[in-house]
């Protein structure tokens, strides 16, 4: 016996992108931030009849707001459509931005037989049901709860009942925050709590970028970023079960757009004209993957590591680079911001015979009279602390070297830092 399922989570239809404002009259900026939530949506559901999946569950926060838009519920109630239309039943529960009552009982008026079940609503707020596959087999058992208000003080896991047959196999379906202590007004719970349940698959919604290293609990993350932070891929989970047995737990992406935080050590480049190429193939490393399924990338720079020409990385500097890289990849990646976390790369005998006050601070910082005197003071001050660490000798003089050659790493990097800055404003 065999069946499979998708798992979509906080598709937050009608909610707005933010914290681009720079693109703010970017034509395909614009177009796209339109279009490309309804698009994940749909490239969602295709996937799920090409893979003529049996289920399709949504873990709650498909609507952002409680006040739903007449377009989102267009996309959604068409959405919906197209999955029983071709045989798939569907299970919605309701989260914390679209409880049940928010939900319009005149768009969303399926009745109690219908494949599309909007937990709360066709349906008693907690639900346990049989899952019968498309060969009209039992293959499972599904435990669903969904938020009637916008806040769920207490345990969810109050209403769900722990598995009692050993041969079926059971999904659970919740909107939770599981990172929550208790106080938590999204259904606090916690890992163990789930685990103690004996279910083989646990769909949750909440957590937009998930970081949940257990198989069989999983979030599956928003379809869409929509801001700098929900970076990386963003797409469903597709499980394939046979015989009481996943097979097949695969994450599948369908965003348009996407975010990215990308970290570009520059150290070994001579000339700053080959920082570009640099980032173009750093750049091209993380896009390429998913580049048939993206339209566009924007992408943070953080620039690290030594480099000699720290001077030269200004606005002017920037501007090109991301130009530059915008054309060149077809308008499909924009920079949306470059940081410099680089540090000046500069001599330390320029330092040393620097006659301005960064060589005196320099010098004497380096001093190894005055390096032993302040670190023979310290000594002392902890020597209580350091007893009550058990080093052995041998360890604590490692230590020790160790901390005496990261700060005249700190102190020679800070001295170069000022010593740039003085020689900008010369
Ligand atoms: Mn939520």
């Amino acid at each position: 016996m065999s069946f499979s399922f998708i798992h979509i989570s906080d598709i937050h239809l009608g909610r707005p992108f933010s914290g681009l404002s720079k693109f703010a009259y970017d034509e395909k900026i614009n177009y796209l931030y339109k279009t490309s939530v309804e698009k994940a949506f749909y490239n969602a559901i295709e996937y799920a009849i090409i893979k003529n999946v049996d289920f399709v569950f949504i873990a709650g926060d498909t609507f952002d707001s409680d006040e739903q838009d007449f377009s989102s519920k267009l996309i959604l109630k068409e959405g919906l459509k197209k999955l029983a239309d071709a045989d798939i039943d569907v299970y919605l529960i309701c989260g914390n931005h679209d409880c049940v009552n928010s939900y319009n009982k005149n768009t969303f008026n399926y009745d109690i037989d219908s494949k599309i079940k909007i937990i709360g609503l066709n349906t008693p707020k907690y639900l346990d049901i049989d899952l019968y596959n498309k060969n009209g087999e039992k293959v499972a058992c599904l435990h669903s709860l969904s938020f009637t208000d916008e806040k769920m003080n207490e345990n969810p896991l109050n209403y769900f009942s722990k598995v009692t047959d050993n041969n079926t196999f059971n999904i659970g379906l919740l909107h939770c925050d599981l990172n929550a202590d208790a106080i938590s007004p999204y259904a606090p719970c916690n890992i163990n709590e789930l685990k103690s349940f004996g279910y083989d698959y646990w769909a949750l919604g909440h957590i937009h970028v998930p970081s949940l290293n257990d198989d069989t609990i999983q979030y599956a993350g928003t379809i869409q970023g929509r801001n700098t932070k929900e970076t990386g891929p963003h797409g469903i989970r597709y499980i394939k079960v046979e015989n009481n047995k996943i097979i097949k737990n695969n994450f599948i992406p369908m965003d348009i757009i996407r975010f990215e935080d990308i970290d570009i050590d520059i150290s070994f480049i001579n000339d700053t004209t080959d920082v570009l190429s640099k980032i173009e193939d750093e750049l091209y490393k993380v896009t390429n993957q998913d580049k048939n399924l993206c339209e566009l990338f924007l992408i943070r720079l953080n620039l690290t590591g030594y480099t000699k020409f720290y001077s030269e990385l200004n606005d002017e500097f920037y501007n090109v680079i991301a130009d530059r890289i915008k054309t060149n990849s077809y308008n499909k990646i924009y920079i949306s911001q470059i940081i410099n976390e680089t540090i000046p790369n500069i001599d330390e005998n320029i330092l040393k015979e620097d006659e301005g006050i960064v060589g005196k601070v320099y010098n004497t910082a380096i001093n190894q009279d005055i390096i032993q005197k302040v670190y023979s003071e310290t000594e002392e001050k902890y020597k209580n602390h350091i007893a009550s660490c058990n080093f052995t000798q041998q360890d604590y003089n490692s230590f020790a070297q160790n901390i005496l050659q990261k700060s005249k790493e700190e102190c020679l990097n800070l001295c170069s830092f000022l010593f740039e800055s003085e020689s900008k404003e010369d």
